[in-house]
């Protein structure tokens, strides 16, 4: 492959797409077409999210989602936004959104993928002007193409992701993503209506001193996790929590850490989605070079039982992510 092609920094997103799908002769671009189906939608919700303040589009829209969050109307917006750009674009058979109890079918017989699809992640932030994200994982269908839609088509692990990446609305807006072949991140020019390539073959750090998990529910904690905050902090830690896991994750991934979502007593599954959540950034991290476990397991490797099922996440820098699993399972070694 022609890898030694100079991916430099300023390459738009459509040109880097374009060199990287010649790299794969055989590649239909379809895939890339996706990927720019994906760039038109996190362009439109940008200016969307960036105008909410004075459109008085970010107060809840009274309905609430799978995570009986109240459902902000950029919520609903994003949404609707990457659901109609996927639709257009042609390649997607079906959608897993956060946002619809059910799969979208898209009634499309030529759709080689599925998509799902964080479209608006912490959108309680939304009012208080943090940064929130989309998180989207792409997968292959398994059934015939043409074919109807099966549970098997959507119920795939993680590892089945043939792309996966996030678009981070923040005090700049980025698009980061892979396709298994490491991870690059694409910084938005609005005036230009372009992402140009700026964080060319993203690496996580193999350590770091940042810890991001919320200490309010410090109390529920299993005793490992207690221990190893405790050990966080002995060593004078930063604790950085933005409560946006896109947010958190993306400087996690920049400057080393490792950000944790964990099961609780109240909460056995944790809180985050594995389809359209962890399952993508999961992805992302270990082609930086870094880890997403359950707290037990590779996220990558869960086999999926339902559309919207939870799992504790603990992920980030390949070091801290091995070592917060020592602690949770200090004692629980199989005999
Ligand atoms: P808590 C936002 O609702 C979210 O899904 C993530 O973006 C964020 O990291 C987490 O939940 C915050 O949850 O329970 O700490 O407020």
């Amino acid at each position: 492959s022609d890898s030694s092609l100079a991916y430099s920094v300023g390459t738009t997103l459509d040109r880097f797409i374009k060199m990287k799908q010649e790299e794969f002769p055989f590649a239909s671009g379809e895939l890339s077409q996706l990927l720019r189906d994906i760039a038109l939608a996190a362009k439109i919700v940008n200016r969307e999210t960036n105008r909410a303040g004075l459109a008085n589009i970010g107060g809840a829209f009274g309905q609430t989602n799978v995570q009986g969050e109240e459902q902000q109307k950029l919520d609903v917006i994003a949404n609707i936004r990457f659901t109609r750009a996927l639709t257009k674009g042609g390649e997607v058979c079906a959608v897993v959104s956060e946002e619809d109890d059910e799969v979208i079918d898209l009634q499309n017989g030529s759709g080689k993928y599925v998509v799902a699809i964080d479209p608006l992640d912490g959108s309680s932030n939304i009012d208080v002007n943090i940064s929130i994200g989309t998180i989207f994982s792409i997968y292959r269908r398994v059934t015939p193409i043409g074919s109807p839609i099966q549970p098997e088509d959507i119920m795939q692990p993680g590892n089945q992701q043939v792309a996966a990446g996030y678009v981070l609305y923040g005090s700049s807006t980025m698009l980061v993503y892979t396709t298994g072949h490491g991870v690059n991140g694409f910084t938005y020019e609005p005036s230009l209506g372009e992402f140009f390539l700026s964080h060319p073959n993203m690496c996580a750090p193999e350590d770091g001193k940042i810890y991001s998990v919320n200490e309010g529910s410090y109390n529920l904690f299993e005793p490992g996790l207690k221990a190893y905050i405790e050990k966080c902090k002995s060593q004078e830690y930063s604790a950085r929590y933005i409560g946006s896991l896109v947010a958190d994750f993306h400087r996690n991934l920049l400057k080393g850490g490792i950000y944790m979502y964990p099961a609780t007593a109240k909460s056995p599954k944790g809180k985050l989605r594995l389809l359209y959540e962890a399952n993508a950034l999961s992805f992302i991290a270990e082609q930086a070079g870094g880890m997403a476990t359950d707290g037990h397991g590779r996220i990558l490797d869960i086999q999926p039982t339902s559309l919207h099922q939870r799992t504790p996440l603990h992920i980030g820098s390949k070091k801290m992510v091995e070592e917060v699993g020592e602690f949770l399972n200090v004692g629980k070694e199989s005999t």
